[in-house]
């Protein structure tokens, strides 16, 4: 009997999973290669079903002999140790971001005489809505809460971008790129003190308020369903911050991160040009202690930031911060540092490292921005925030459009420098009723 290999992602199984299984059982034995979380996550969305359950499923499936995991997008490791003589797949990854994994499993299969069978795809407009479904699921405020916890199960080092809008959200949701048989995404959004008083023209001093971040964060939670970190500045007042705190804990928000400043806060990248003042061990412990109390689950965190660095205090004054921190109960360390020079950042996590084996570490490397992030996860980091880049390449680009229509007295030179419309209906798809 030929043996036959059929890859799936997806937690959902439809008509269109149905036909492709029992074309391929009429080819040979098959084994069904299910894609682990990671995976799918890297290239798709988080699978609502465990990948256990996944499996369960799939090993009760008419037609289906065996199941193996992927644990890669490329099916170079399963063909070159399985050698299958078929793979089955639909034709739909003729084009798009899957045609360079498909052209690798066709040489893959030339090595040895194998072959690649595909069907037609069948789309269904119930197919699309099942899958929404999905994505809708995923953005109710109890799912979304917890999964920024679970992705730091499944990932070493988790992968934010800022967002401060339902688009430039949007774009974080769905930015997708393929590299060396590789999947990338945005694990998730970083809503952005800077960014947020940016768009709103105004200066990153907290006079942006918790009731106008919140929209953003609504207009952000609309259209998405990745979890949220939000940037909450210095918390505030103790009396304010467990109101705060509970109100990002009720809407779905995943974590926040709180920095030890105290009166005016100014952006940590203008660091001691500015005017700006730690607060003290103390009050901060009293501000994370009351802060966890207010708490109603234990998915959301509670991510103390260190400004020892920013302030030039030194890394033992960070370190010493960041043990205390952690005592008062908060559920990560941020450690922020306006140098282009990593050293001081790597010596932190090093040093914390030693003692800490467990507690979340999160970097924002705009400064010290040559770091990869695998030399951050080297480091013991497992969230990666890129805090502003979204902000500052999107608004220089609208000046320019701007200065070319009023050089030229018309949009027709601008025009190449613009998003068509229909990328725009790729971006924004209507939903068909
Ligand atoms: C922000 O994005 O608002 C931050 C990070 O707090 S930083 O601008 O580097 O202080
Ligand atoms: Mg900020």
């Amino acid at each position: 009997m030929k043996q036959v290999y059929v890859s799936f992602a997806s937690d959902i199984i439809h008509g269109g999973h149905m036909n492709i299984i029992k074309k391929a059982a009429a080819l040979g034995e098959v084994t069904a290669g299910l894609m682990t979380d990671e995976v799918v996550l890297s290239y798709f969305r988080r699978p609502v079903l465990s990948f256990e359950s996944r499996v369960e499923i799939m090993e009760n499936i008419k037609g289906i002999s065996h199941v193996i995991p992927q644990k890669t997008l490329s099916y170079r490791d399963v063909i070159r140790e399985r050698k299958p003589d078929i793979v089955v797949h639909g034709d739909d990854w003729k084009t798009g971001m899957m045609k360079p994994i498909r052209e690798e499993v066709i040489a893959l299969l030339a090595e040895y005489g194998g072959e690649l069978v595909e069907y037609p795809y069948t789309y269904k407009e119930e197919y699309d809505r099942l899958e929404r479904k999905q994505i809708e699921q995923l953005s109710i405020p109890d799912l979304r809460r917890g999964q920024l916890r679970s992705l730091l199960k499944i990932k070493k080092t988790v992968r934010i971008m800022e967002a401060h809008s339902g688009i430039t959200g949007l774009i974080v949701e769905k930015t997708c790129v393929l590299k060396d048989q590789k999947a990338y995404q945005f694990d998730g959004m970083w809503v952005s003190s800077l960014c947020d008083s940016t768009a709103k023209g105004k200066p990153d001093i907290e006079l942006v308020d918790m009731t106008s971040r919140f929209r953003t964060i609504d207009d952000i939670m609309e259209v998405t369903s990745k979890p949220i970190i939000l940037d909450g500045d210095t918390g505030g007042l103790i009396e304010h911050f467990v109101y705060n705190i509970r109100t990002m804990e009720r809407i779905g928000v995943s974590a926040v991160i709180i920095e030890d400043k105290t009166g005016l806060k100014k952006n940590s990248l203008f660091g001691v040009e500015v005017e700006q003042t730690q607060d003290t061990i103390e009050n901060f412990c009293a501000k994370i202690h009351a802060g966890k109390a207010a708490l109603q689950t234990n998915e959301f965190m509670l991510i103390a930031r260190i400004e020892s660095l920013i302030l030039e205090k030194g890394i033992e004054d960070a370190l010493r911060r960041a043990f205390a921190y952690v005592k008062a109960g908060a559920d990560g360390i941020m450690i922020h540092s306006r140098k282009k020079d990593p050293g001081e950042i790597f010596e932190f996590c090093e040093k914390f490292r030693e003692k800490d084996q467990t507690t979340p570490l999160v970097v924002v490397p705009t400064s010290f921005h040559a770091v990869t992030e695998e030399e951050f996860e080297a480091r013991g980091v497992n969230i990666v925030i890129y805090a502003n880049q979204l902000t500052r390449s999107g608004f220089p680009a609208m000046k320019k459009t701007a200065e070319t229509i009023l050089l030229h007295h018309r949009a027709k030179e601008a025009d190449e420098m613009c998003m068509s419309i229909s990328e725009i209906l790729q971006l924004i798809p209507e939903e068909k009723m």
